[in-house]
């Protein structure tokens, strides 16, 4: 599959803000910093396209963009990265629930894709954010995120792991790998309609 054109569409605070579209939406789930907007710069060979920042939290609303491709159109979900130290645990808490509207009532969604970072594994809240998607039937992939930065032997331990406790596929990433982007896009023609 090759992308043709990608445009940023639109920042909300939620689902009732959101575009609506009748085009399958792959939306990015995990921890803050774990490479989410990166990953939509590497897809799209665009890297100014979603803000990416060194420091956690940068993601605070929902940023929808369109992607074009000589197999139609496919839609992605940046989301609020969760467990950003730097805000108190009520607005977490907050920020969680509107996450937690968005996945349950978007009617376009595909799949998540959840991005685990490859040093740290699956954390606590990960395994939070585990339990629910699964008790929820929200459909999901595991995205094992900045492989070039742990050995080969570790990226398939995770791997491991990853899929072990999460059912289902993890699939690892880097944006200094193209290999990992060319798997990635394979997955995503394969589940667009
Ligand atoms: N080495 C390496 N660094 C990466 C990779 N992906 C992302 N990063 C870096 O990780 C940091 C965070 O990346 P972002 O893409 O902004 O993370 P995010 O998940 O969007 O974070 P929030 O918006 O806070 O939720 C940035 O400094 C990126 O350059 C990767 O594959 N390899
Ligand atoms: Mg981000």
């Amino acid at each position: 599959m090759k992308i043709k054109l990608a445009k940023f569409s639109k920042s909300s605070p939620d689902i009732k803000s959101a575009p609506t579209y009748n085009e399958t939406e792959f939306a990015l789930l995990g921890r803050s910093n774990s490479g989410k907007s990166s990953f939509i710069n590497s897809i799209t060979l665009n890297g100014k396209l979603a803000k990416t920042s060194n420091t956690p939290g940068k993601t605070r609303l929902i940023n929808h963009f369109e992607i074009t491709t000589d197999k139609g159109l496919f839609i992605i979900a940046d989301l609020p990265g969760y467990g950003y130290a730097k805000v108190s645990k009520t607005t977490q808490k907050e920020w969680q629930k509107n996450l937690e509207n968005y996945l349950l009532k978007r009617e376009n969604l595909g799949h998540c894709f959840l991005f685990i970072d490859s040093r740290h594994g699956l954390l606590d809240n990960d395994m939070q954010m585990v339990d629910w998607l699964i008790l929820n039937k929200v459909p999901f992939i595991n995205i094992l995120a900045k492989c070039d930065l742990v050995k080969q032997n570790e990226i398939l331990k995770r791997k491991k792991e990853i899929e072990y406790f999460t059912k289902t596929m993890c699939m690892p990433f880097s944006i200094k790998k193209p290999i990992y982007r060319d798997k990635i896009l394979d997955f995503i023609e394969f589940n667009i309609n």
